[in-house]
Order: structure tokens, then sequence, then C-alpha cells
């Protein structure tokens, strides 16, 4: 059975870091980059399918589902979740294919957090 190289210090045989090698090598794991789904206010999509979306596509509760609305509705933008960036751009996708469909003008955008 083959074990694990060790992770961390790097030596020869005879327990000696080689000279121009790597001593440490990076042992903890990166958490991903994180983006924000930001949505944008409009004058004509109607609250109920932005409150629809964000309880269908962004598993809000439906209060809180509401109050990311009006923050919307009132501040002109407003946080609908928090993503990794395939997450974050396939929500936007969704979001944006059925504000389509549905003949709404809803623009949401993807931001660095
Ligand atoms: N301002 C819209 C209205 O009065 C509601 C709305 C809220 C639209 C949030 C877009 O992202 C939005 N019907």
């Amino acid at each position: 059975m083959r074990y694990p190289e060790t992770v961390g210090e790097r030596s020869d045989r005879n327990g000696q870091a080689g000279g121009g090698v790597k001593e440490r090598v990076e042992r903890k794991t990166q958490e991903p980059a994180l983006f924000s789904v930001v949505l944008l206010n409009d004058d004509y999509t109607p609250m109920q399918f932005v409150v629809d979306v964000l309880e269908q596509i962004f598993q809000k509760s439906p209060a809180e589902a509401y109050h990311i609305m009006m923050q919307v509705h009132l501040n002109g933008r407003g946080v609908a979740g928090i993503y990794t960036f395939d997450v974050a751009e396939t929500k936007v996708e969704s979001l944006l294919t059925r504000a389509r469909a549905e003949g709404h003008p809803l623009q949401a955008t993807i931001e660095d957090t």
C-alpha cells in the first residue's frame, strides 16, 4: 500500500529540505470566490413576479422575498443571493429567461462581493 505524501514540509530522505525546492506547500483548501446577484428596479415588472422568482429561483421564504423586493423597489437595487460565479450565472439566466417569457423588463447583475 502506498501512503499519501506528506503535505506541508517537504524534505529528502535525510529529513533535510533541498535547496531551490519549495519547503512549504499550501495545504489549506481555498474557499471559492463569491458573487452577489443584484436585482435592479424598474417601473413595469409586477411586485408579485419579483416575489415569486425570489422564492422559486433564489429559495427565499415568502417574508424574505417580499422584503428583498421592497428593498429593490424603494432603493433601486437589492441582493437576491450570494453564490459561486457559475451558480450566480445560472440563477440570472433562469431569472431573465422567465422575465422575458412573461414580458417583464426585470434586470439583474452579478457583482464581486
Ligand atoms: N418597481 C416595480 C413596481 O412598482 C416592482 C419591482 C421590484 C420591479 C423589484 C423590479 O427588481 C424589481 N411594479
